[in-house]
C-alpha cells in the first residue's frame, strides 16, 4: 500500500473526519483520496488560516484538529498560526511534507523544517522511511490527543509515493486520570477549610464538560466562588457563584470581590499576567495554589505556595471525598455566595454611548448582538484593541463557545478560527469581532469563510486604524500618524465573495443581520464603521494591554511572562 493511501487509513482509524489545509505537492498525493475513508477536507486560501481552522476546530469541539499544509513556502505561510497554536497547547496535528528524502538542501523548496519548528517549540518528527508511516502517524495522533499539545509530522514525498505491507497499527489511549499526590491532597484541603474566601479559578486545562462538573461540585462543597481565566470564559456560565473572567478582562463588579479573596486554588490556570495583571489583581497575601497536568507549568508566572501535578477533575472528585468523609466546615461558615452582592458579575459594564455623526460605537453593537445572535454560538475573537469587546460584552453557552486564538497576540488569525469552529459546531452560529487592520491582513478567508457550508458572521470594529498601534506610540510620546489606515469597505469584499455585507453607520442598520439570523446562511459581514480611537475607560495599570505589549515597570516584572 502506497505511504499517500496509509495516511488516508491511519486518519480514518484515528477518528479524524476533517482536514483542513493548502494544496500542494507536498500533500496532493493523499487529499484527493479522502473522501474515500469518510474524511472531509476544508481548503483555506492561506496556510495561516489552514492552522487556525484546525485550532478553532480543536477548541470548540474538544477534538484534535488535523491540517495540512506543503513543505517549504506552506510552512513558513504557517508559522504565526501555528505559533499561536504552540502557545496555547491546542491539539492540533500538523501533517506537513517534505522535499523528497534524495534531495539536496539546494532544492528549491528545501528549507531547514525541523530546526524552523524547533524555534518556535513545536515537538515535531520527520518520517523516514514508508515501513513506519503507519506506525508514526498513529503515535503522533495518540500523542496529541493524550498530551493535548500540538505536534508536526513531516512526511517526505518520495515516502508518501512508496509502498509496503500495510499493518494497521493498534491504538494506544490512555484512560487512567493521574491522581494527585496524597499529601498534596490533605495539605489543599486543609487551606480549604481555614480559607476566608476560597476562589477556585479554572484555566483551559479544565476546559471539559466532565472537569466543570466536577469543579462545581467542589465549589459547592467548600463553599468557593468560582472564576476562569480569559481562555476559559464560559466554563461556569449562568452558575450563581460565578464571578467570570479574572484579571484584565473582569468585569468592574468582579475585580472588587477578586481583590478581597484569600486563597485561590488554580485548576488548568497558569497565572499569567492577564490574569493576574502581573500580580497586582489579588490581595498581596493571597496564597495561590495550583493544580496542572504538567509539572513544568507550577510556578511559571507566580509564586505558587502549594503545586499540585494531577488531573484537575481527579484531584477535584478526590478532594470532594475527602472533604465529605471529614464532614468538615470551612471556618468562615457563612456562604460566600449570600454574601454575594446581587449582580450579574459577567454582565458588559457600562459604558457612556458615543454613537453619532455616521459612526457607532462598538459596544453599543456588542451589546445589540449579543440580544440579537442566537445563545448557541461560539465567540471568536482577534487582536487589537478592540479586543476586550467580545470578551466583554458577548456571552457564550460554555467554554467551547469561546475561542481565545490570542495568546500569541498575533492580528489575522482569528477568521480562521472562527471558519473552523463553524465546521466544527454546525450546531452553533460563528460569531467573530475582529478590527480592520486584522481582516486586511487575512482578507483572503473571506473567500473560505463563504464557501465552507456553514453560516460564519464577522463584525468587523472598522475604526481606519491600528488603533492598539495608535495607543501605544501615544505612550512612548511618539507621532502615530502611521498608524491610521484608509478606509475600506468590508461590505463590498463580503458581496465579492458571494456573502452579505451589511455597513453598521446606526444601531438600526443591525436590522438586516436580524433578518438574516432568523435563517443563517454563508458569509455575513457586519463592517461598522467606529470612532478612532475610543477610550475603553481603561488606562494605566488596570488596563490587560498594559501587561501584555508595554515592557513592565520595574518593580512589577517578575510575573510578565508569556501566558
Ligand atoms: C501579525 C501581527 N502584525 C502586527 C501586529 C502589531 N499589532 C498589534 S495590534 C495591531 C492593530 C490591529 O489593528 P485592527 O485589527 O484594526 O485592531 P484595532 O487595534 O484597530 O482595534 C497591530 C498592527 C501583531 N500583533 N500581529
Ligand atoms: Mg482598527
Amino acid at each position: 500500500v502506497k505511504g499517500s493511501e496509509q495516511i488516508c487509513h491511519e486518519l480514518a482509524r484515528g477518528g479524524v473526519a476533517d482536514v483542513f489545509g493548502l494544496l500542494g505537492d507536498g500533500n496532493y498525493r493523499y487529499l484527493p483520496l479522502l473522501s474515500e475513508h469518510g474524511i472531509h477536507f476544508h481548503p483555506s486560501r492561506h496556510e495561516a488560516g489552514a492552522i487556525a481552522m484546525a485550532d478553532g476546530y480543536a477548541r470548540s469541539t474538544g477534538r484534535i484538529g488535523v491540517c495540512t499544509v506543503t513543505h517549504g513556502p506552506g510552512l513558513t505561510h504557517a508559522l504565526s498560526a501555528l505559533v499561536e497554536v504552540r502557545k496555547s497547547q491546542s491539539p492540533v496535528l500538523l501533517l506537513g511534507s517534505d522535499t523528497p528524502t534524495w534531495a539536496t538542501a539546494y532544492s528549491c523548496q528545501d528549507l531547514d523544517q525541523l530546526g524552523l519548528l524547533d524555534a518556535i517549540g513545536m515537538p515535531s518528527e520527520r518520517v523516514r522511511v514508508v515501513g513506519t508511516l503507519a506506525r508514526d502517524l498513529a503515535r503522533s495522533i495518540t500523542h496529541v490527543e493524550d498530551r493535548a499539545e500540538p505536534l508536526a509530522m513531516l512526511i517526505p514525498t518520495d515516502v508518501q509515493d512508496d509502498a509496503c505491507e500495510y499493518v494497521p497499527t493498534r491504538i494506544f489511549r490512555p484512560t487512567s486520570r493521574r491522581r494527585p499526590d496524597d499529601e498534596d491532597l490533605a495539605e489543599l484541603a486543609s487551606l480549604l477549610l481555614t480559607a476566608r474566601q476560597p476562589l477556585l479559578l479554572a484555566g483551559r486545562g479544565a476546559v471539559d464538560p466532565d472537569a466543570r462538573r466536577s469543579l462545581e461540585r467542589l465549589a459547592e462543597i467548600a463553599e468557593m466562588l468560582l472564576g476562569t481565566t480569559a481562555l476559559a470564559k464560559g466554563l461556569f456560565a449562568g452558575h450563581p457563584s460565578s464571578l467570570g473572567v479574572v484579571g484584565g478582562f473582569a468585569t468592574p463588579a468582579a475585580r472588587q470581590i477578586i481583590g478581597q479573596v484569600d486563597l485561590v486554588v488554580g485548576f488548568g490556570a497558569r497565572f499569567s499576567p492577564w490574569t493576574t495583571l502581573s500580580g497586582t489583581v489579588f490581595s498581596p497575601d493571597v496564597t495561590l495554589v495550583q493544580v496542572d497536568l504538567e509539572a513544568a507549568a507550577i510556578g511559571r508566572h507566580a509564586p505558587i505556595s502549594l503545586g499540585l501535578v494531577a488531573d484537575v477533575a481527579e484531584t477535584a472528585d478526590l478532594l470532594v471525598g475527602r472533604l465529605q468523609r471529614q464532614q468538615a466546615n470551612r471556618v468562615g461558615l457563612q456562604s460566600q455566595r449570600d454574601a454575594l452582592p446581587r449582580v450579574d458579575f459577567e454582565a458588559q459594564p457600562p459604558f457612556e454611548d458615543v454613537s453619532g455623526d455616521g459612526l457607532v460605537d462598538p459596544r453599543a453593537v456588542v451589546r445589540e448582538l449579543d440580544r440579537m445572535l442566537p445563545s448557541e454560538r461560539t465567540v471568536c475573537l482577534d487582536g487589537g484593541w478592540h479586543q476586550s469587546l467580545p470578551i466583554l460584552g458577548l456571552s457564550c453557552p460554555d467554554a467551547r463557545g469561546f475561542v481565545f486564538s490570542q495568546t500569541y497576540q498575533s492580528v489575522g488569525v482569528g477568521i480562521g478560527t472562527a471558519i473552523g469552529a463553524a465546521l466544527g459546531r454546525p450546531d452553533r452560529l460563528a460569531v467573530l469581532v475582529m478590527g480592520d487592520g486584522g481582516l486586511s491582513m487575512s482578507i483572503a478567508e473571506l473567500a473560505t469563510a463563504a464557501t465552507c457550508g456553514l453560516p460564519v458572521v464577522v463584525v468587523v470594529i472598522n475604526d481606519c486604524a491600528y488603533a492598539a498601534e495608535i495607543e501605544g506610540m501615544k505612550w512612548l510620546g511618539l507621532p502615530a500618524d502611521l498608524a491610521y489606515l484608509a478606509e475600506l469597505d468590508f461590505a463590498a469584499s463580503a458581496v465579492t465573495v458571494g456573502g452579505l455585507g451589511i455597513t453598521v453607520r446606526r444601531l438600526s442598520d443591525l436590522d438586516q443581520l436580524r433578518s438574516w439570523c432568523a435563517e443563517p446562511q454563508g458569509l455575513a459581514v457586519v463592517d461598522c464603521k467606529v470612532p478612532c480611537p475610543i477610550d475603553y475607560g481603561r488606562g494605566g495599570e488596570d488596563d490587560w494591554i498594559e501587561h501584555i505589549w508595554h515592557h513592565p515597570r520595574p518593580g512589577r516584572l517578575a510575573l510578565n511572562a508569556p501566558p
